[in-house]
């Protein structure tokens, strides 16, 4: 099924036209209404006018979180704040948070690619859908919530927590889609066996998972757990929240809404394109954004762009699923580890369960990784250490194989780590830089 067939599967080269006329437009208003882009383009020397082709848009600078920190709170939206209906912002873990604004045509077109976003996750008008993520300044909740009711689906709001009331809405309500970070998806399902509730007393169909990398073992086993199909949602406050890119049924990336934003891949050392199909840190630049526009802005999310057509029919590029973040990217004795590929690895091996933290340390001047990992109840029920000792054994030497350097292997108990009712902490980096 497909919300806008005609925004959807628009023919490649139609869209670009739509493209160019739309960044024209975009890169005049940021020029004359917001003073941080005039001021960057300036130094960059380049006008509005200079922008005429799509391959244009690399003479625009990039815009970086920093830009938006320097402006906090209000200096990058491009209309007066009496225009602006909205305000979410960013978690901030570190320095200010980031804040955006929309006005109410950005709404309207949030609720319109999110409703396409939970069709093309398999919703219909029909549905129930659980929506679990947080509501509040971070953008999962209402954004979700929105395209929802955009579809005509019944949305319940539950937002993220108490796990257990969860699990007894979802079953006495009959909930048939759940939306939440993967992670939380886990503890949902954990929950239910806690609760001696299956997955055949659920109605649960779908699940559109994202705000966090997740592996395509997770999904397997998410999928398992729940008895659903899930797919991936992709997107950033900075650029809207979610509904930037979503996969479709064919589960083989993520289709990036076109029509509202242009997609570039760029190395993230020099900022030069990759060659097609390699991956890269994502750029996205708004098309449609009123309320804050964003030029060329750097996620630290790195993925590759699929090329090809999708036998969906929607005729957008696709994105690879998210590996990570060049922040959250770890290196370790000069190799670089991505958590999700841990994650991976873990999976593969069966009996460790989907919970894990990597904590990094400094030892003697040399980096240590060691790998927490819970294993199954069933392993631990029965105390056999020589087991678990082998167990240990065959994780750290997948690890090993599979990333290139040695790992230490901590398996603890079930139920030891700490659950996430949102994006989950993978890593614990001791080391002073
Ligand atoms: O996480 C928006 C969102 C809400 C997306 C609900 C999907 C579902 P922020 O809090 O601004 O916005 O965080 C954005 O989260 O730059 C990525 O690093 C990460 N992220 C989001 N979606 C995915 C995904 C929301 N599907 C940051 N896979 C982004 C991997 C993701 N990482």
């Amino acid at each position: 099924m497909i919300w806008n067939e005609k925004c959807e599967c628009m023919p490649v080269e139609e869209r670009k036209e739509l493209q160019l006329e739309r960044l024209k437009a975009t890169v005049e208003n940021v020029f004359f209404n917001v003073p941080h882009y005039r001021k960057a383009m300036q130094y960059a020397g380049v006008e509005p006018d200079d922008i005429q082709t799509l391959e244009d848009i690399r003479k625009l600078p990039f815009t970086v979180k920093d830009d938006l920190r320097d402006n906090y709170p209000y200096g990058m939206l491009a209309v007066p704040l009496s225009e602006i209906v909205r305000i979410h912002s960013s978690s901030g873990t570190t320095g200010k948070p980031t804040v955006v604004g929309y006005t109410r045509n950005d709404i309207n077109n949030w609720a319109e690619l999110m409703a396409r976003s939970l069709v093309s996750g398999g919703a219909t008008r029909n549905d129930v859908i659980h929506n679990a993520y947080g509501y509040g300044l971070f953008t999962g909740g209402l954004g979700i919530h929105h395209g929802a009711e955009r579809l005509g689906a019944s949305v319940i709001p539950i937002s993220g927590g108490n796990t257990k009331r969860q699990v007894m809405i979802m079953r006495d309500f009959g909930s048939t889609v759940l939306t939440c970070t993967p992670s939380y998806a886990l503890v949902i399902a954990e929950t239910m066996e806690e609760m001696g509730i299956s997955k055949d007393e659920m109605k649960l169909k779908h699940g559109i998972f994202g705000a966090e990398p997740w592996s395509e073992n997770m999904r397997l086993e998410i999928e398992k757990k729940l008895g659903i199909s899930a797919v991936d949602i992709y997107g950033l406050s900075e650029v809207l929240g979610p509904g930037v890119a979503i996969e479709c049924q064919c589960k083989n990336g993520l289709h990036v809404q076109e029509d509202h934003f242009i997609i570039e891949v760029i190395d993230p050392d020099t900022g030069e394109p990759v060659p097609e199909g390699e991956k890269g840190e994502i750029v996205f630049t708004s098309l449609m954004k009123e309320g804050l526009p964003i030029i060329r802005y750097r996620t630290r999310d790195i993925a590759s762009i699929i090329t090809g057509s999708c036998p969906c029919g929607r005729t957008s590029v696709r994105m690879s699923r998210v590996s990570g973040r060049t922040d959250d990217m770890l290196i370790i004795r000069g190799v670089n580890i991505f958590p999700s590929q841990v994650e991976s690895i873990l999976l593969d091996i069966g009996q460790a369960e989907p919970h894990y933290l990597l904590v990094v340390d400094r030892v003697n001047n040399l980096d240590v990784l060691t790998v927490k990992v819970e294993v199954s109840e069933s392993l631990f029920a029965f105390d056999e250490v020589r087991r678990l000792e082998q167990l240990g054994k065959d994780i750290s030497a997948a690890l090993q194989s599979g990333l290139g350097i040695s790992v230490k292997v901590q398996l603890v108990e079930p139920k030891t780590l700490e659950r996430s009712e949102g994006k989950a902490k993978r890593v614990v980096d001791n080391r002073k830089f």
